[in-house]
């Protein structure tokens, strides 16, 4: 049933851009489905579109997974693999994608209680995994990540039919004002910028270098951040941010020494699992975007408990 309802985030077509009000909820279910954040955070989350929490992971847990993404940003298996993308203009790792499925560390990750029972609770429902990456930004060469809402993506090139995915993004180095980090606009969620453009053939390939397309005008982004401003994400390693799905957001290029590590899980509500892509569009790859095979994912102090039953 995707072609006869009329599409609410209608972008990429034939009109010029437009800002179109949010007709989806920022947190489902009133937040009851979990208790891992308090009434204030989850307040916060929804008036802002994202929340920081710090110290999440100890510094021993987050040696072990900067470890883990710099030997596979450095193993020839995983830098020849489709998942692996470099950098505009040099061989550097800019992401390597579906992590969660090429390392076990990273796999554990996803399942950890501290992530899934946020998302959960923010969802309200059970969730999988929509995309999971790790975003290098190597000092002096990382690029930039162009100012852009993922929801606009995921619902144009992957069939994501509403509003009900979240990011987490776990901080594996510290995030400075110096090394690129996280730029967010508050309130933004709450309006889908309509992009102009028509959608070029595999367009992801170009796209996680450097996106074209499916970016917003720059009025329409003067008037989200008129209205909300800029906050930046500065955090000491093992702080994660969790955004809503449809959070303007990006980051500018790391000409500092120091590297900007982040992994990414991509959480969507096993209520809003993907329909076909729009206008035709050929379906992105299993490793961008889940389509055929998933589950719910289980946190993993349950998963432990079963096992040993
Ligand atoms: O195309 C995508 O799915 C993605 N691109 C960006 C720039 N951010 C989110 C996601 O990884
Ligand atoms: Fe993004």
């Amino acid at each position: 049933m995707t072609s006869t309802v009329k599409d609410l985030y209608a972008s990429r077509t034939d009109r010029t851009a437009a800002i179109i009000a949010r007709q989806d909820p920022v947190v489902y279910a009133g937040g009851t489905y979990a208790d891992a954040l308090d009434a204030e955070q989850l307040a916060a989350y929804e008036r802002d579109g994202f929340l920081l929490l710090e110290d999440v992971f100890t510094d021993s847990e987050v040696q072990g997974l900067l470890d883990e993404i710099k030997r596979m940003s450095s193993d020839k298996a995983i830098t020849s693999l489709d998942e692996a993308i470099t950098e505009p203009g040099s061989n550097a790792v800019r992401s390597i994608f579906r992590v969660h499925a090429l390392s076990d560390l990273i796999g554990q990750l996803a399942c950890d209680p501290r992530l899934i029972h946020v998302a959960r609770q923010i969802l309200g429902s059970e969730v999988y995994m929509h995309q999971s990456r790790a975003n290098m930004k190597p000092g002096f060469k990382g690029k930039e990540f162009y100012w852009h809402s993922d929801f606009e993506t995921w619902h144009v090139e992957d069939g994501m039919p509403g509003m009900r995915a979240l990011s987490c993004s776990v901080l594996l180095t510290d995030n400075n004002d110096c090394n690129g980090p996280l730029m967010l606009v508050p309130g933004s969620q709450q309006q889908f910028i309509s992009c102009q453009g028509q959608t070029p053939d595999n367009h992801y390939k170009k796209s996680l270098k450097k996106q074209e397309y499916g970016v917003p005008d720059p009025l329409s982004l003067q008037l989200l951040v008129e209205q909300g401003g800029i906050q930046t994400m500065t955090a000491k390693a093992g702080s994660v941010v969790f955004f809503d799905c449809n959070t303007m957001h990006g980051s500018n290029s790391n000409i500092s020494p120091w590297p900007r590590a982040n992994v990414f899980m991509v959480y969507n509500s096993m209520e809003n699992t993907l329909e076909p892509p729009k206008y035709g569009l050929k379906p992105r790859p299993e490793h961008i975007a889940t389509r055929e095979r998933f589950d719910p994912l289980v946190p993993l102090e349950v998963a432990a408990t079963a096992a040993a039953d």
